[in-house]
C-alpha cells in the first residue's frame, strides 16, 4: 500500500461523536508521550497530520484520519499522564474502553511501547484489554533510533518475556519516527488487516 492521501476528519471527546462509517479502522495507542502522533505522521509521510508535542498528554480525544479514502487511522489519547486529575483519568478509561468494546470496524490496534523501557503496569493493563476484547494488535517498539540494534534485540526479548499472554498479538516491530525504520513493515500489517471489502 502506498499512502497517497491522509487527512484529519474529526475528533471525538465522547463515544457518541465517533464518525458513522463502515470503513476499516486501525487505532494507535500507548502511554502519553510514547510517540503515537509522531508514528502516525511518519507512516503517512505528513509532518503535521497528527499533532506531536514534547508536552505529554497533548492528545485528549479520539482523532480520526482518513487514509487513501479507504481506511481510518485513529490516534487514541495516551494513558498514564501523571498530572491529569482523577475525573479526567476515568473519562479517559470510559472513552477508550467503550471504543474498543463497541467499534465493529476496528480491525487492528497498534500498541506502542518505548523501546528503551520495560513494559509498564498500564501497558500490561492495556494489552489485557486487547486480549479480553479479542482485538488483533501489533506491538511497536518506537524510538528505536535511541538504541543500538543489540540493545533493541535484548529489550524486545525482555518485553516478550514480561507480556506472557499474547494470543492476539500479531508481531513485535522496532520503529523510529526519526529514521523511518519499521515503516514499511508496519504499513504491510495494516494493509493485511484492513483490506477493503469488494
Ligand atoms: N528520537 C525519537 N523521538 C521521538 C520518536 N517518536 C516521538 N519522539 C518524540 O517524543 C515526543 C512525544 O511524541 P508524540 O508523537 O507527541 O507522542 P504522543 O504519544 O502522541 O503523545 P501524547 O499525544 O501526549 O500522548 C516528541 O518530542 C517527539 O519528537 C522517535 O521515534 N524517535
Ligand atoms: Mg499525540
Amino acid at each position: 500500500m502506498k499512502i497517497d492521501a491522509a487527512k484529519f476528519v474529526t475528533s471525538a471527546v465522547d463515544y457518541s461523536q465517533v464518525p458513522d462509517t463502515d470503513l476499516p479502522e486501525v487505532a494507535f495507542i500507548g502511554r502519553s508521550n510514547v510517540g503515537k502522533s509522531s508514528l502516525i505522521n511518519k507512516v503517512c509521510n505528513k509532518r503535521n497530520l497528527a499533532q506531536a508535542s514534547s508536552a505529554p498528554g497533548k492528545t485528549r480525544s479520539l482523532n480520526f484520519f482518513l487514509i487513501n479514502d479507504e481506511r481510518y487511522f485513529v490516534d487514541l489519547p495516551g494513558y498514564g499522564y501523571a498530572i491529569a486529575p482523577e475525573h479526567m483519568k476515568s473519562s479517559w478509561a470510559k472513552l477508550v474502553e467503550t471504543y474498543l468494546q463497541e467499534r465493529k470496524q476496528l480491525k487492528l490496534v497498534i500498541q506502542i511501547l518505548d523501546a528503551r523501557h520495560e513494559p509498564m503496569e498500564l501497558d500490561k493493563i492495556m494489552i489485557g484489554w486487547l486480549e479480553f476484547y479479542k482485538i488483533p494488535y501489533v506491538i511497536v517498539m518506537t524510538k528505536a533510533d535511541k538504541l543500538s540494534q543489540n540493545k533493541m534485540n535484548t529489550h524486545m526479548a525482555r518485553a516478550k518475556a514480561q507480556l506472557p499472554n499474547l494470543k492476539y498479538c500479531q508481531c513485535f516491530l522496532p520503529f523510529s519516527s526519526v529514521s523511518g525504520q519499521g515503516r514499511q513493515e508496519l504499513i504491510k500489517v495494516v494493509e493485511d488487516f484492513t483490506q477493503p471489502k469488494d
